[in-house]
This record gives C-alpha cells, structure tokens and sequence, in this order.
C-alpha cells in the first residue's frame, strides 16, 4: 500500500513548487532587464526590484500635476557646496560656470548656461519625494537629457550616464532613465533660475527615481560603458552610505 501523502507534504510539494515558479518568473523578468554592471555589485534584492520595476512600468511617465498643485514649502536637503569653487561661481552669477559633457560621446561638449537656456526647454509639475520621509511638488524646467546626449552623440556600447557635482556627490542612471521624457538638466524652479539650496546652476529631476538621484549643483555629465569608471566604481557616491543606486518610485 503506498503511504498517503502527507498533509504537510503536499504544502512544501506546492510551496517549493510555487517558489520555483516564481524564481523561473523573476529570472525572465531579470534576464530581460538586468542592471549595468549587475555582476554583483548591487546584489539580488536591488536587481529583482530594478528589474520588476522596469518590467512593469518601462516607459510609464511620474504623474503631472498643475500650478495649483505647486508647493508653498520647498524643503531642501543637503548644504550648497562649502567650496571656493562653487562660491566663486555663485558670486559671478555662474558666468564662466560650464557643464563639462565628455566619455563616450563624439563630441565632446562644454556648455554654458546661455547654451542650455538656449536649447528646447521641457517644463514640468512634478512630485519630489525624499528618503526620509518629506516631499514637495514643485514646476522644474530644463532642457531633456536626451537632448543634450544627441547633441554630443553617443558612442555605441553606452550603458550609463554619470553626473558630477560641486559638492563631490556623483550619481548615475541607465540610458532608459537619460533618455525618459521627463529626465531633465533643470536650470529653473517654479519660473525662476534655480535657487541655490536647491542645485544652482543646474540639477538632474529624474522623477520617476526618489530625491536622492536628482543630484543638483552639477558640474560635469560623462556617458560611460562602465560604472567601475565612476567615482569609487559603484557609480553613486550613495552606495559608500547605504543608499541603494537605483530609487525607483
Ligand atoms: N549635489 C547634491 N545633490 C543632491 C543632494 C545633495 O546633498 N548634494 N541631496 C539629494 C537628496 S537626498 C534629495 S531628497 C534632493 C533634494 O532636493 P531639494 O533640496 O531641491 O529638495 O536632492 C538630492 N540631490
Ligand atoms: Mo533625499
């Protein structure tokens, strides 16, 4: 007589059963959206969300809202650089300020304000959130990232696009994030230039990602195959402090 089978294991049988199911899934869903540089620098859990997160909302757009929407309170996070460098260029007003634009481009770029001013501009209401619990909507006009990368031309084999900021924060997105619609070189903040707490002369909004990836007071973007070229070689200065490199909202 064959023994029955067992309550308990006819749960593990289907537990284990369900649990293969889902690796199988989350391994497609992975195979088809893997993080630059995932060979384990981020880990599994940052690769399954980035990856189910891509999944799901490839090419969704983080909500707009309308002028009535905007803020009365911008909170700030983060001290504006406490370098001469960046209090030379705030007392000249960001004249001879330039936005280095250089790696794996054809045409390597250095841009004044005048020139991103003068390139289409994209405007949007849109919701910032930080880590720590505050958020804001606030107006933010700038010019497309992708804009500015078609204007120096990407090389082929560009898996990331890395920013540098006066306060030596450095931070990078994939070319999906750089070349997402609402993924702006911000100069302006409700219709004016962009105060200095909050990233003069120019930022990253990258809304669909949390506060944390907006980095502000830039001075160089830098289009890479590699995020071991970046800073400390994880491509985020946040990962030295537990953030993780994606903040996907
Ligand atoms: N260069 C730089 N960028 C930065 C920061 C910073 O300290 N330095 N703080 C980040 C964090 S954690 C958030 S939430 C947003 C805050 O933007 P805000 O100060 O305009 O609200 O900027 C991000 N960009
Ligand atoms: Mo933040």
């Amino acid at each position: 007589m064959s023994e029955p089978i067992s309550r308990r294991k006819l749960i593990t049988t289907g537990a284990v059963a369900a649990g293969a199911a889902g690796l199988a899934a989350a391994a497609m869903i992975v195979g088809a959206h893997i993080p630059p540089d995932h060979r384990g620098i981020y880990g599994i859990e940052e690769t399954l969300t980035y990856a189910s997160q891509r999944a799901l909302t490839a090419h969704s757009e983080a909500r707009e809202f309308t002028r009535a929407d905007i803020s009365a309170v911008a909170p700030v996070n983060g001290e504006p650089p406490a370098n001469d460098d960046y209090r030379r260029h705030l007392a000249a007003d960001f004249a001879d300020w330039r936005l280095i634009v250089d790696g794996l481009v054809e045409r390597p770029a250095s841009l004044s304000l005048a020139d991103l001013r003068g390139f289409p501009s994209r405007s949007q209401i849109t919701h910032q959130a930080c880590e720590e619990g505050w958020s804001f909507i606030a107006e933010w006009t700038g010019v497309p990232i992708s804009y500015v990368l078609d204007h120096v031309g990407v090389r082929p084999g560009a898996k990331c696009v890395a920013v540098f900021a006066f306060d030596k924060k450095y931070d990078s997105i994939d070319m999906e994030d750089a070349h997402h619609r609402q993924s702006l070189l911000a100069y302006a903040m409700n219709g004016a230039p962009l105060p200095t707490r909050h990233g003069a002369p120019l930022r990253l909004k990258i809304p669909r990602q949390l506060g944390f990836k907006s980095k502000k007071y830039l001075v160089r973007m830098s289009v890479t195959d590699t995020m071991k070229d970046i800073g400390n070689g994880q491509g985020a200065n946040g990962l030295d402090h537990g953030y993780a490199w994606y903040g996907g909202i």
